[in-house]
């Protein structure tokens, strides 16, 4: 199996999928992780298209199989390894809609949020105002949804961890770098110590990451993320 991937919150769902998997006890086999250098274009080349058409990360190959998007791949992970990760029986309707949710909602109006925040430089602040207003007021709405789902019960699918919170949190978690103000929402703040404390998230978040730099992101790993940023969303730049 080989996961092409990188540090940020679409690659970590793979990556604490993978840790979660092995603290459940299955054997993954041989795995090859590549690191895809995004800044670097390295998601548009011929032999990254050719697995993923997309050209994003994260990618799995296994079995003769692509598969792009990251939701595709905890749910292709899920059923290939059976776990209480996603319940085999009606439980499992707890677990997918909020997969897909994640996948529809949370990922991309966080994903411009964060954008429009940090990174397209290039573009005058005024004209950033309408998107940044748009995205941050859908993020809370959203937000305010996942913390009355939380407060039913301790994990976003009922009684047990699974794929939909592992979905969310590389997302949520990064509420402060995308300046979405999630202090309002109790039961959101308590699932996310809850779900750091869990030893296969901590491994997870870890992939990419320099030692000690998990949680808290140096000056020096913002920037870096910055100029990333910047490129991507824009790049003709010559950073
Ligand atoms: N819906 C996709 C989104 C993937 C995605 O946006 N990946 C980003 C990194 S988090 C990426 O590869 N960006 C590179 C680019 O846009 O060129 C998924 O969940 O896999």
């Amino acid at each position: 199996m080989e996961l092409w991937t990188t540090a940020t919150p679409n690659g970590w769902k793979v990556s604490i999928m993978i840790e979660e998997l092995r603290d459940a006890g299955v054997d993954l086999g041989e795995l090859t992780v590549r690191q895809i250098n995004l800044a670097k274009g390295e998601q548009h080349t011929a032999e990254f298209s050719a697995h993923n058409p997309n050209e994003k990360i994260p990618v799995l190959i296994d079995e003769g199989l692509s598969i792009m998007e990251s939701c595709a791949i905890l749910q292709y992970l899920a059923e290939k390894y059976p776990t209480d990760l996603l319940p085999q029986d009606h439980r499992r309707w707890d677990v997918m809609p909020w997969v897909y949710w994640q996948a529809a909602n949370v990922g991309p109006v966080f994903g411009n949020k964060l954008s429009y925040t940090r990174y397209m430089d290039s573009i005058p602040e005024e004209a950033k105002a309408h998107p940044l207003e748009r995205f941050g007021t859908e993020a809370l709405r959203l937000i305010s949804v996942l913390d009355g789902q939380l407060r039913k019960h301790p994990w976003v699918g009922g009684h047990t961890f699974s794929i939909a919170d592992i979905a969310l949190y590389p997302w949520v978690r990064a509420w402060k770098w995308s300046k979405i103000d999630i202090t309002g929402a109790p039961h959101v703040m308590d699932w996310l110590t809850r779900v750091r404390q869990r030893p296969g998230v901590s491994r997870g978040v870890a992939y990419g990451a320099p030692p000690g730099e998990e949680e808290h992101w140096s000056e020096e790993r913002k920037a870096q993320y910055r100029r990333s940023g910047n490129k991507i969303t824009n790049p003709a730049s010559d950073d």
